[in-house]
């Protein structure tokens, strides 16, 4: 038991997957649930979070995400940052859950490392085929990491391209993306940066998961949060206009249906919440999603299978779990 404990806190449990998690928290309230629902698999021991992309940018993204990991006992999580600035969205919620006289937060974007120095540190540092990223946004900082060259730094630690790192360190890519189901929507995500999410489709070395915008949208969680006084994700549930600003309301799980399938699979105890398609090839040449099943192709994409409600129900289980840290 005792051992148990020690190798939890150290994250060091043989076949945990180690996980990071891109992401565009600003405009969407999704993305705080999602890290909610994560840092509580975490605290299971069923994942290990190793590090944070942030893809929008903003003078509170940093810390916002930090107060979040904070909340869950994980503030030395490290969070890098989109050397692109991009800030084209409404900043609902992470002003007020990143201004560290609000909520603790102990990073901030000041100091935090660019995307591409984290991505590339992270990889560098874990075994062999052992990474899951997981990209509830867009995708700039991932076509940064495939396109960096070797000794990106410039101090001759790390000799090896982005591409050569994630052959060898990165087990799968998950990507909330595109639309499988109306094949005329180009999907939110895929627009924020339309060239990047094409040379991901095309050129990542290993195998890629979509999570559509059809998977995620009729999954209804965030509602049950409370304590938003304490807890920075209920603080955001309530700030997000869902349900009129200043009440928590439920909202659209976009993000968290990709990182509960990479992180668990596709299903929760007996109940397959999705099917997983053929494999074939995406590519999203003009928006619109594209799919030419292919029996080598290295691309699949989840079905919706279990009742909305249901799925719901699972994912928001979690995000209400109360944090080990908070639990004297
Ligand atoms: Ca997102």
């Amino acid at each position: 038991m005792l051992l148990t404990s020690l190798l939890l806190i150290a994250g060091a449990v043989d076949g945990q997957p180690r996980v990071i998690i891109d992401t565009d928290l600003r405009s969407d309230v999704d993305d705080a649930g999602t890290l909610a629902m994560v840092n509580a698999l975490a605290d299971n021991g069923e994942c290990d979070l190793i590090g944070v992309i942030a893809s929008q940018t903003g003078p509170y993204i940093v810390g916002a995400i930090n107060a979040i990991n904070t909340w869950y006992g994980r503030e030395d999580v490290p969070i890098g940052l989109n050397p692109i600035d991009d800030q084209r969205f409404d900043d609902h919620y992470a002003p007020a859950i990143g201004n560290p006289e609000n909520f603790p937060s102990t990073q901030s974007n000041e100091t935090a490392p660019e995307s591409t120095t984290l991505y590339r540190r992270l990889l560098h540092e874990s075994p062999d085929n052992s990474v899951k990223i997981v990209v509830i946004g867009g995708q700039t900082p991932i076509r940064l990491l495939l396109d960096s060259e070797a000794d990106h730094e410039g101090d001759g630690s790390i000799n090896m391209t982005g591409m050569e790192l994630i052959e060898a360190k990165v087990s799968g890519l998950y990507l909330m993306a595109g639309n499988f189901e109306n094949l005329e929507h180009a999907e939110h995500n895929i627009m924020l940066d339309l060239e990047a999410s094409q040379r991901v489709a095309n050129d990542w070395p290993g195998e890629i998961v979509y999570s559509g915008f059809e998977i995620g949208r009729p999954v209804i969680t965030g509602g049950a949060m409370t304590n938003p006084e304490e807890n920075p994700v209920a603080k955001a549930y309530e700030l997000f206009p869902a349900g009129g600003r200043g009440n928590i309301a439920g909202s659209s799980s976009y993000d968290q249906t990709m990182a509960y399938y990479a992180i668990r699979g596709n299903m929760a105890g007996d109940v397959q919440l999705w099917d997983v398609s053929e494999p074939g090839t995406v590519s999203f040449p003009e928006g619109p999603t594209i799919f030419e099943p292919d029996p080598d192709g290295q691309h699949r994409y989840l079905i919706a299978d279990a009742p909305f409600e249901y799925v719901a129900e699972v994912i928001e289980e979690l995000m209400i779990q109360p944090p080990k840290a908070q639990a004297e």
